[in-house]
């Protein structure tokens, strides 16, 4: 595949007036499509990163292009999730994405060395280029004023062989901050104002700019938090500026270089605006199961609490841990409480065993975890039954902890760590008087945890290492005309992928093979469906509205594929997880009027034909209960490039013929 130029306009180069930040650097990297609001845009991806979950996968679609070398200006490959060596399987998955990296031009960010990022942000990330990672909180790099999306590992596997990645221009949000942070009130409890503001489907098609007065008084770290979770909003993306405090962070990583100062212009114009004054803010909390469930930590009182996690990709920065170890320092957890802490980095870790606060958090009684995920995706550190755990993290989905009934509450490193010393829930502003906490001028910089790509000249004799979980992607079918089958699924609202595809230490070995994990899809909300399925050998699931939140693992989609569904209809879709659907060759359909979703129910014959040319044509498509009668129309709105990648049987089989010719 050729690489793909840019057009002229670099956010270096040219101030264009009257735009947003988003649209400054969207329009210097779109490479297709027209620039108007609502349309399919495809955009140069400069950077991109892949984590180990989604990575085994996406290295194989990569292979599978058969693209010697990537053709992006910097790929990193992130050991990060699947850390916990219970058997082969991770490790081998681990040494299979280091042979992948290293003979195809990829930067490999060795287990230990953090979490993808939180190292991306420190190490790689660069103000107006646009990064695209096979993980939802890629926006993180948003905190630098990078714009930064999540995407389904094929996406990121054309994007490094090249291609363009496409989104919908989006709707731009402007949130307006004013005034400071009150002492002791985090960047947590700005991002989980937002959620409050606009829930967990309120972002979809939307980008969200910071901008403001109250800009100025965000750290870096602490702006990384907020445009990470932003992910929770199901946005495209978020974004602040790059102004003298990205520089300084810049600088502090030795890489000043890279900075270049980027805003949005004074008379930008913003889809919809919101207000948050700074210094009105309270310390929040999002309560089970959902992250925009969110009350003040007043309002929830003295609830007692059983766990308390720190770390993750949303709050394990130096700052953070700076917080903690303050709060922890000559204090003993209460007794009925287990703390665990992972530092977010290599880097974090370093400089916290070095400056003495590691010591402080050891004595105070906490796990010390490594860094990585680690208990944010179940691999380890599961509460107790009925558990009431509080965490820094992002989500709190039902049985994600791989505790089915725990209670997890998602807070700040300040609640975090002050509840843990009392025991319950605990407003921080009781501890007194907050010091002020600042980044360092230098931070500790050792890369030798990121291994180099062989030179072009040696990669040939690189040997990619191939362990026997890994097998190869789920073969595809170009689209049918007619599907004729039973509903072998049917959910309700806000499905997360958490319930398609459920991860933790058990399952997750397993996503280098696509016909194993399937066993465990949907099992969650229904033990019986992987059987039912497989034996129906084709079927259709239905379901409410924001299907698929949470994510961008795409075996939510290729669990689905391998037990045969050829159709997804539902009330409404959550991006990142249609995008895989339609990658993966799945009819994604919502309902024309929602109170049809009533006239299906589990078991129901179904069957739609014509498709191929309603597809062609834009046009609703008409589905029939056969069991019933009900006649239901449903609409597949697909760009033309999408429909031919459904048409061809999925993102794969589409590339594989473009290359062809
Ligand atoms: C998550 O937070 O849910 C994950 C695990 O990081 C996923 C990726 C995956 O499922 O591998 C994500 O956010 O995309
Ligand atoms: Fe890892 Fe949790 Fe961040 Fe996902 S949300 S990348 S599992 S730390």
């Amino acid at each position: 595949m050729k690489s793909i130029k840019p057009l002229k306009i670099t956010p270096k180069e040219v101030e264009i007036m009257g735009l947003t930040l988003t649209e400054k650097i969207l329009k210097a990297h779109v490479v297709d499509g027209e620039f108007v609001k609502g349309n399919e845009i495809g955009i140069k991806i400069d950077q991109t990163l892949t984590q180990d979950a989604t990575g085994t996968m996406a290295y194989l679609e990569f292979e599978s292009m058969g693209i010697p070398r990537v053709q992006t200006e910097k790929s990193v490959a992130y050991i990060d999730h699947n850390t916990l060596q219970s058997g082969f399987e991770n490790a081998d998955d681990h040494r299979f994405i280091g042979s992948v990296a290293k003979k195809h031009g990829i930067y490999f960010s060795r287990p230990g060395n953090g979490i993808c990022h939180q190292v991306h942000l420190e190490r790689f990330g660069i103000p107006g280029k646009t990064l695209i990672g096979s993980d939802s909180h890629t926006p993180t790099g948003g905190g630098i004023g990078m714009i930064a999306i999540g995407a389904g590992g094929l996406d990121v596997a054309v994007a490094m062989g090249g291609g363009a990645y496409y989104i919908t221009y989006p709707k731009i949000v402007k949130v307006e901050l004013t005034g400071k942070l009150s002492p002791w009130v985090a960047a947590k409890d700005v991002i989980l104002e937002v959620l409050r503001i606009m829930s967990v489907k309120g972002g979809v098609g939307k980008v969200i700019e910071y901008t403001g007065e109250g800009v100025k008084t965000l750290s870096v770290p602490e702006r990384a938090t907020i445009t990470n979770m932003g992910a929770e909003l199901g946005a495209t993306t978020s974004i602040f500026p790059s102004d003298e405090i990205t520089k300084e962070f810049l600088k502090a990583q030795k890489r000043e270089e890279v900075w270049v100062e980027l805003k949005a212009d004074e008379d930008a114009v913003y889809d919809e605006v919101i207000n948050i004054d700074l210094s009105e803010l309270a310390p929040m909390v999002a309560c089970p199961h959902s992250p925009d469930n969110v009350k003040s930590v007043k309002e929830l009182g003295k609830l007692k609490i059983d766990q308390v996690c720190i770390g993750s990709c949303t709050n394990s920065s130096l700052l953070d841990m700076s917080k903690v170890a303050y709060i922890l320092k000559g204090k003993t957890v209460d007794p009925s409480v287990s703390l665990a802490i992972a530092p977010g980095s290599k880097q974090v870790l370093n400089m916290i065993a070095k400056n003495g606060m590691l010591s402080d958090m050891i004595d105070a009684g906490a796990r010390i975890l490594e860094s990585a995920c680690g208990p944010c995706i179940g691999m380890g550190q599961s509460p107790n039954s009925k558990g009431v755990s509080l965490r820094t993290f992002n989500r709190n989905f039902e049985g994600r902890s791989g505790t089915k009934d725990g209670q997890i509450y998602l807070v700040s490193p300040e609640v975090a760590a002050a509840s843990a010393i009392t025991g319950y829930l605990t407003d921080p502003r009781e501890l007194g008087i907050m010091p002020e906490f600042v980044l360092p001028e230098e931070f500790e910089i050792n890369d030798n945890m990121v291994v180099t790509p062989a030179p072009a000249e040696e990669m040939d004799s690189v040997e990619i290492l191939r362990g026997p979980n890994i097998k190869p992607f789920p073969t595809t079918v170009p689209l049918a005309d007619e599907i004729c089958c039973e509903c072998s699924l049917k959910v309700g609202d806000n499905i997360t992928t958490d319930h398609i595809m459920p991860a933790g230490a058990k399952i997750l070995p397993l996503r280098s093979n696509i016909p194993a994990i399937s066993k465990h899809c949907f099992t969650v909300c229904d033990e019986a469906f992987p059987e039912r399925a497989e034996n129906l050998g084709k079927s259709i699931i239905v379901g409410g509205s924001n299907y698929g939140q949470g994510s961008s693992r795409e075996h939510a989609a290729l669990a689905p594929l391998h037990l045969g569904v050829k159709a997804v209809l539902v009330k409404s879709f959550a991006r990142i997880h249609r995008a895989n659907l339609i990658n993966a060759g799945i009819l994604p359909l919502t309902f024309v009027n929602e109170e049809d979703y009533d006239k299906i129910s589990l078991g129901d014959k179904l069957s739609i034909d014509g498709i191929i040319d309603d597809i062609k044509n834009s046009r609703n498509i008409t589905v029939k209960n056969n069991t019933n009668g009900a006649i239901i129309e449903v609409k597949c709105e697909l760009s033309e490039r999408a429909a031919d990648i459904v048409l061809a049987g999925g993102l794969l089989s589409y590339t594989k013929e473009k290359l062809s010719k």
